[in-house]
C-alpha cells in the first residue's frame, strides 16, 4: 500500500491498525502495562503560533507548543511515550537517529502503525544511542503543504550521554522551521513546482520578537542545533565568533574542529560550543539576509552591551564534513550497493519525480541484507539539488567524500551535493525492515524512497 492509499483509505483502515491484536493488549503483560502511567505523554493538536506580536499561524504541534516539550532520555533506560492523535488525520510519531525497532520506528513503510484520528498509541523503546536525536510526523503531504514536515510536529529528543561531553556555562536548544509555505513555479531545465516560505524561525519566534541569548564575556554556550524544516538546507553565522563543533546528528565527531559557519540540512543536528569572546549585541542567523529577513536568527547580547543587534559579512570556507572526519581509510565493506539519484520531468501536476536507480517509490525493489554484515551505500547524485539522504534505525559511517576516503564520522543523514558522489557504511545490526529516503519532504512525497529488509 502506498501512502496515497493508505490516506485515502482514511480512518477505517487506521483504525483497524489500532485494534490489531499485535498492537493492543494481547498478553496480560500488555494488559498491565496499559494502565501502568507512560513516562512521557504527547498530544498531536492543533494550535496557534504567535511568531511575532502581530503574527499569528494556524499548525499543527505536540501539546500545544513548537518545538514540543524536550524529551530527556537516558540511554539504555526503556522508556514508555503516549502520543495521542487530536487531529483528522491518520498520523504518526519518527523517533529519529534511535537504534530502535521498526514496529516502534514510526514509519508506515516499515509496518509502524498509525495513530488513527482520536487514536492513541504507546510507543515503548530503549533510547540509544545518546546524543541529539529528534522525534517528527513521518507522514506524507505531496502538494498539501498544510501537513507532514511543513507543520509544527517536531521536538527534540537528547539521550543524555554517559560520557561528558565537555564543560559548558549555557546550553541552548535551537530547531530551524519555515513557515507558510506555497508552491512556487520554477523555470528550465526543470519546470517544476518547488515550495517557497514565508517565514523561518529559531524554535516559535522571528528574530524581531524572540527574547535575546544573555551571555557574559568567557561564557561557554552549547548549542544543539536542528534543522527541522520541511524543505531547506541553512547556514548559520554568528559575527566575531567561531563554533567548535563536537557532534553531528547527536554523534561526537572525530575531529572536532572550529568554524566561521554551519551548515544543516533537512534533518541534520549540529552540538557546537561558543566560546563568548566578543563583546556586543550580535546576531546569531543565518547568512543569506533574506533568510533572516523572514526571521531566522537570535539575538545574542552581553551583559553590559546594549544597543541594535549588529550583522558582519564575513568570508567563509565552504562546508565539508572531511574536516571533521579521520582522514584514515574505513575498513572495507562485504558489498557495495550503487545508488543513483535523478528527477523525472514534471508530471501534468506540476510535480516533479525522483528515482533511485531509476524507479521511483513503491517501484524501487526491496534490498536485503544479511545480519552482521558491513555494506556500503555508493551514492552517486545526478541531479542539480542536494539531497539529506536518511537511513532509519541505523547509523552510517561516511567513508568517502567526492571520491576523498575518510572514516569516523557517525551520521544519520548526509546532504550529498549536486551533481556530486559519497560513501557510506552501515553494518546491518538491527533486524526488520528499513527505510531509506531523501528528507526533502517533496523528494520523499514523489518517490525518492527505498526499503531494505533482512534476509
Ligand atoms: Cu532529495
Amino acid at each position: 500500500m502506498t501512502r496515497r492509499e493508505f490516506l485515502a483509505l482514511g480512518g477505517a483502515a487506521a483504525a483497524h491498525t489500532i485494534l490489531n491484536p499485535r498492537i493492543g493488549n494481547a498478553s496480560p503483560l500488555a494488559a498491565a502495562a496499559k494502565h501502568a502511567q507512560p513516562d512521557h505523554s504527547l498530544r498531536i493538536q492543533p494550535c496557534t503560533l504567535e511568531l511575532a506580536h502581530d503574527i499569528r499561524i494556524k499548525t499543527i504541534g505536540y501539546n500545544g507548543q513548537v518545538p514540543g516539550p524536550l524529551l530527556r532520555l537516558k540511554e539504555g533506560v526503556p522508556v514508555s511515550i503516549e502520543v495521542t492523535n487530536e487531529t483528522d488525520i491518520p498520523e504518526l510519531v519518527h523517533w529519529h537517529g534511535l537504534k530502535i525497532d521498526a514496529f516502534n520506528d514510526g514509519a508506515m513503510e516499515e509496518g509502524s502503525p498509525m495513530l488513527a484520528p482520536r487514536g492513541r498509541l504507546t510507543y515503548r523503546f530503549t533510547p540509544a544511542p545518546s546524543g541529539s536525536r529528534w522525534y517528527h510526523t513521518h507522514t506524507s503531504a505531496e502538494n498539501n503543504l498544510s501537513r507532514a514536515t511543513y507543520t509544527g510536529q517536531f521536538g527534540f529528543l537528547y539521550i543524555e550521554p554517559k560520557h561528558n561531553i565537555g564543560g559548558y556555562d549555557q546550553e541552548v536548544f535551537l530547531a530551524i522551521h519555515h513557515w507558510e509555505p506555497s508552491l512556487m513555479q520554477m523555470g528550465p531545465p526543470m519546470n517544476a513546482l518547488d515550495v517557497t516560505y514565508k517565514y523561518a524561525s529559531f524554535n516559535d519566534k522571528l528574530l524581531t520578537a524572540s527574547e535575546p541569548i544573555r551571555v557574559r564575556r568567557g561564557d561557554r554556550v552549547l548549542f544543539h542545533f536542528l534543522n527541522a524544516s520541511a524543505t531547506q538546507t541553512v547556514e548559520l553565522a554568528l559575527p566575531g565568533h567561531t563554533f567548535t563543533v563536537i557532534a553531528m546528528d547527536g554523534n561526537l565527531v572525530p575531529q572536532p574542529r572550529a568554524v566561521d559557519s554551519l551548515v544543516l540540512g533537512v534533518a541534520e543536528r549540529i552540538d557546537a560550543i561558543v566560546e563568548m569572546s566578543a563583546p556586543g549585541v550580535w546576531i546569531l542567523g543565518s547568512v543569506d539576509a533574506s533568510e533572516r529577513a523572514k526571521g531566522l536568527g537570535r539575538v545574542i547580547e552581553y551583559a553590559g552591551s546594549a544597543g541594535a543587534p549588529g550583522w558582519v559579512e564575513s568570508r567563509r570556507k565552504p562546508w565539508n564534513y572531511l574536516a571533521f572526519a579521520n582522514t584514515a581509510k574505513a575498513p572495507d565493506a562485504d558489498e557495495e550497493i550503487p545508488m543513483v539519484f535523478a528527477p523525472l520531468p514534471a508530471g501534468p501536476d506540476g510535480m516533479q519525480r525522483w528515482t533511485v536507480n531509476g524507479k521511483s517509490y513503491p517501484d524501487t525493489p526491496l534490498l536485503k541484507v544479511k545480519s552482521g554484515k558491513r555494506y556500503r551505500l555508493d551514492f552517486v547524485n545526478s541531479s542539480g539539488e542536494q539531497h539529506p539522504l536518511h537511513l532509519h534505525r541505523h547509523s552510517f559511517e561516511v567513508v568517502s567524500i567526492a571520491g576523498k576516503p575518510c572514516s569516523g564520522l557517525i551520521k544519520d543523514v548526509v546532504n550529498i551535493a549536486p551533481y556530486s558522489s559519497m560513501k557510506v557504511d552501515f553494518i546491518a545490526d538491527n533486524p526488520g525492515k528499513t527505510l531509506f529516503h531523501c528528507h526533502q519532504q517533496l523528494h520523499m512525497d514523489y518517490g525518492f524512497m527505498q526499503l531494505i529488509d533482512y534476509e
